[in-house]
């Protein structure tokens, strides 16, 4: 049975931080002010978002209640060699008491460890269903036959794949036009999709332009880390985001 994500919505959209950063890439993607949490909580608390992803460690010690949480399951450095793999190292019940009302786990769909993630989120969406807790799947097509995680197929296919094992949304890459990304957002069905943010672009004109573009494909929002922290201003471009993913409004209105 899925579980709605209304918590994480405003408008039946949704604007949220990422912060799994530390683990994924390490302190690489952080500067003087990113590299500490607290920092990150405010920006998600002033900045408006509707949801904040931490993995359990720096839930634990720097989550302060004010925006729903989301807490990653799953996790792996990128010093591992080797088609990628990334096992469960919090429990569902362990976000859980930690305050999150949703959890997340990354696949990385095409691996040759695939069936290792998948048959482990197959048993996170149970229990945390049970919870009444919604799943977000991170559905990365990386290793195996993939060579280009962005390409209108790949991501179409990551998204189908998120609907066809039940989570409750997912969060992907973006294909890099509307018609593409609208096509993924069809395969995904009655899951909420939500557009992965990458590297901090070169301009915010271009990726709010990004943004404006999965919004009209028809997603549900975007889930968005190093193009917000990394910003010099991370509450303006926080609102300009909310002006474009939860009111809806145009670039031109956004950036005049
Ligand atoms: P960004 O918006 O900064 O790209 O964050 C999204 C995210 O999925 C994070 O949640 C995660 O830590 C990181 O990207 C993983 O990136 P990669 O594509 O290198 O695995």
């Amino acid at each position: 049975m899925k579980v709605p994500i209304d918590a994480f919505l405003t408008n039946g959209r949704g604007l949220i931080l990422a912060y799994d950063h530390g683990i994924e890439h390490g302190p690489r993607d952080f500067d003087e002010r990113s590299v500490d949490p607290s920092f990150i909580m405010e920006i998600a608390s002033k900045g408006g978002f509707n949801g904040i992803v931490f993995q359990r460690g720096i839930a634990e010690s720097y989550y302060d209640g004010s925006v729903p949480l989301i807490v990653k399951l799953n996790g792996k450095s990128e010093l591992s060699e080797g088609e990628p793999i990334s096992r469960q190292i919090c429990s569902v019940e362990e976000a859980s008491s930690l305050g999150a009302k949703a959890v997340g786990y990354t696949v990385y769909l095409g691996s040759a460890h695939e069936s290792i993630m998948l048959q482990e989120l197959g048993r996170i969406i149970q229990e945390a269903h049970e919870r009444t807790l919604p799943v977000m799947a991170w559905i990365y097509p990386r290793g195996g036959k993939v060579e280009i995680d962005t390409a209108k197929e790949i991501v179409a296919y990551a998204a189908r794949a998120g609907l066809e094992v039940g989570v409750d949304a997912v969060k992907i890459k973006y294909s890099g036009d509307v018609e593409s990304f609208r096509w993924a957002v069809k395969c995904a069905g009655k899951v909420r999709v939500f557009m992965s943010g990458g590297p901090k672009a070169d301009t915010e004109k271009d990726f709010l332009k990004q943004a404006r573009e999965v919004m009209d494909a028809g997603a549900t929002g975007i889930a968005v880390g190093r193009n917000v922290w990394q910003n010099t201003d991370p509450l303006h471009m926080a609102e300009m985001l909310r002006s474009v993913v939860i009111e809806n409004n145009s670039l031109e209105d956004v950036l005049t």
